[in-house]
């Protein structure tokens, strides 16, 4: 059994020939390929999914079978969707057998300092915003709203790219302006803006409101391309629509089970002691995998079949 506590350092990578380990991240791998002489190629990247599962800032011991797999097929699709938006950094999926479904290949880009976030719904870290100053990112908002208020329009709320372990922080629009220029802030602000929108658009139809999302934006000479994963339940907030009732946090799309057993007295966990959450039941396990097919099949429309 591996342990699970904060900021600790995941499991030793999986190996795979043809590509050298570069960073993992809290539930995916990064890898570069070889070329013929043996050294990572400097213009392309393996991104990998892993079935790992973050919850109240650990991750679980407990993997959820097909997560990479899943995400990694709905990011591809969102791609799509968006392609008239944005071009993407997508090269291909053929990739080793063994991360098959659940890697891409991608092109190496010129990574923005920034994380680009846009809100369509009030909750989190922007409602604690709105709670105190009336203002989330500097745009003023009407008065009344709750968490889970739709916003009038989406709002750009960027933020620093916090080192693994800790927490984005809200970055003024000023300070983007200072890192990227006036030029590109714009641009970045105007596509993660129109991507939130054109995935709730798409997403209404299905059943699905996205409260809020992050992008990652890399540079190809001086065009914007989306970069990472898009969204997806881990880049996003993903709720129910036919649940959707502001005055309340939402539940969760995807989450919702694992955090009502984890607070249950059946887990015995205590959220605040710091200690690693033991492992998921078998049923909660399930239930969860279902959850993330069912977001991918109700927003695709394709059914998904491992492997
Ligand atoms: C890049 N990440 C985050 C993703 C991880 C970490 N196309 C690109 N070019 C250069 N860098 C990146 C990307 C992308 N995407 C993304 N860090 C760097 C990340 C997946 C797994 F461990």
């Amino acid at each position: 059994m591996t342990s699970s506590q904060p900021d600790q350092a995941p499991d030793a990578p999986l190996a795979l020939p043809g590509y050298a380990h570069v960073y993992s991240g809290k539930v995916r791998d990064l890898y570069a390929p070889l070329d013929d002489s043996g050294a990572p190629r400097d213009d392309q990247l393996l991104l990998v999914a892993s079935d790992r599962l973050s919850a109240f800032d650990f991750i679980l011991d407990s993997p959820i079978p097909d997560k990479g797999a899943v995400l990694t097929q709905l990011s591809l699709w969102w791609f799509e969707q968006l392609v008239d938006l944005v071009p993407n950094h997508v090269v291909s999926t053929d990739v080793p057998s063994a991360v098959a479904g659940r890697a891409v290949l991608v092109n190496r880009l010129k990574m923005l300092p920034v994380e680009c976030v846009a809100r369509a719904y009030l909750t989190g870290g922007g409602l604690r915003e709105y709670v105190a100053d009336g203002q989330v990112s500097g745009v003023r908002l009407p008065e009344g709203l709750v968490d889970g208020s739709r916003l009038p329009e989406p709002v750009f709320t960027p933020s620093t790219k916090a080192p693994v372990g800790e927490h984005d922080e809200p970055m003024p629009y000023a300070d983007v302006e200072r890192e990227l220029g006036a030029d590109l802030a714009a641009r970045a602000r105007e596509l993660t803006v129109a991507i939130l929108k054109r995935g709730n658009e798409i997403a209404a139809e299905r059943g699905i409101l996205i409260a809020d999302t992050k992008v990652e934006f890399g540079l190809e000479g001086d065009t914007l391309v989306l970069a990472d994963e898009v969204l997806t339940p881990d880049s996003s907030r993903f709720w129910p629509a036919d649940q959707w009732e502001p005055g309340h946090t939402q539940p969760s799309f995807d989450k919702e089970f694992v955090r009502e057993w984890l607070i249950s007295p059946a887990s015995g966990w205590d959220k605040a002691s710091g200690e690693a959450p033991p492992p998921l039941p078998d049923d909660v396990v399930e239930r969860t995998r279902a959850k993330y097919v069912e977001a991918y099949e109700r927003l695709t429309g394709r059914s998904f079949s491992a492997g």
